[in-house]
């Protein structure tokens, strides 16, 4: 693959880590220095949506400390799904190369992130992942980890995506990827959004890579997840689904 062999040799050019935020106001702090140590030259983009706790503010103030800090402020709470589009969005149009997806609690590990970005020199999109060898989570109860896996392997039969953890958020993408799966008709929201975008990424031909990640709960502060988030999991992958084998069936009787 000439495509692949020249990515390898290219370097990523220049990286935002993009935190979307709802009431994180203990977790910004941590989660921002964590990540600038890491991977001193990343740039981080906060996407606030105008969390009541004061996160934005303390986004801010870290701004104002740090050039490599910056901070999207938006309206209200809008979902994942929205912030994240709005943050690829700035971020491309703010001349980056990489785009990553990472949580604020503390779920994704800002020390693996150069594992991460290796590994996207020779794909198009990386995905951290929990359920391949190597991959865990720490202090998750049994329903999470049942939810998590179940979810996968839900989405991994019904839309044939080969991949082992589909739902995760921590995520590295080329710009070229973004821009070439069609963002801009993604409705998804929750752990759908991630599903959404893995999907159209492997339909689209684009090589996707897992690597494993050790994922913790969260320690501080509250969860977002809630029963209207796995139920819109749950219909718009079985309407994908649903939708994609109606496609292939229609399109083996046409070839007979
Ligand atoms: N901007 C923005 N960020 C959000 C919104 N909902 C969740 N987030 C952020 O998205 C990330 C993931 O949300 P979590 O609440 O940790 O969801 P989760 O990881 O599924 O749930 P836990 O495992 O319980 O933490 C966190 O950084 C949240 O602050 C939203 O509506 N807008
Ligand atoms: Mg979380």
């Amino acid at each position: 693959m000439n495509d692949a062999r020249q990515r390898r040799k290219d370097p990523l050019g220049r990286i935002l880590v993009i935190i979307p935020t709802y009431n994180e106001v203990d977790n910004i702090r941590p989660i921002v220095t964590r990540v600038r140590t890491a991977v001193p030259e990343a740039h981080v983009l906060v996407a606030d949506d105008n969390s009541p706790d004061g996160t934005g503010k303390v986004a801010d103030e870290m701004a104002a400390e740090d050039e490599q800090v910056e901070v999207l402020h938006r309206e209200g709470k809008e979902g994942l799904g929205a912030a994240y589009l709005a943050g690829f969005r700035w971020g491309i149009d703010n001349g980056y190369d990489v785009l990553v997806e990472m949580d604020a609690d503390g779920s994704h590990q800002p020390e693996e992130l150069p594992r991460l970005l290796t590994a996207l020199k020779g794909a198009d999109l990386v995905l951290g992942s929990r359920w391949v060898p190597g991959g865990r989570v720490v202090n998750w109860p049994g329903h999470r980890k049942f939810l998590s896996r179940g979810g996968s392997t839900y989405s991994r039969l019904l839309l044939g995506v080969p991949l082992r953890d589909v739902t995760g958020g921590y995520r590295a993408f080329r710009k070229e990827t973004l821009l070439g799966l069609g963002m801009d008709d993604v409705a998804s929201q929750g752990y759908c959004f991630q599903v959404d975008l893995a999907h159209r990424a492997v339909q689209a031909g684009y090589q996707v890579v897992e690597v494993p990640i050790t994922f913790v709960e969260r320690e501080r502060g509250d969860s977002k997840m809630n029963r209207d988030i796995v139920a819109e999991a749950l219909w718009r992958v079985t309407a994908w689904g649903v939708r994609s084998r109606v496609n292939q069936a229609l399109g083996r009787r046409h070839t007979g």
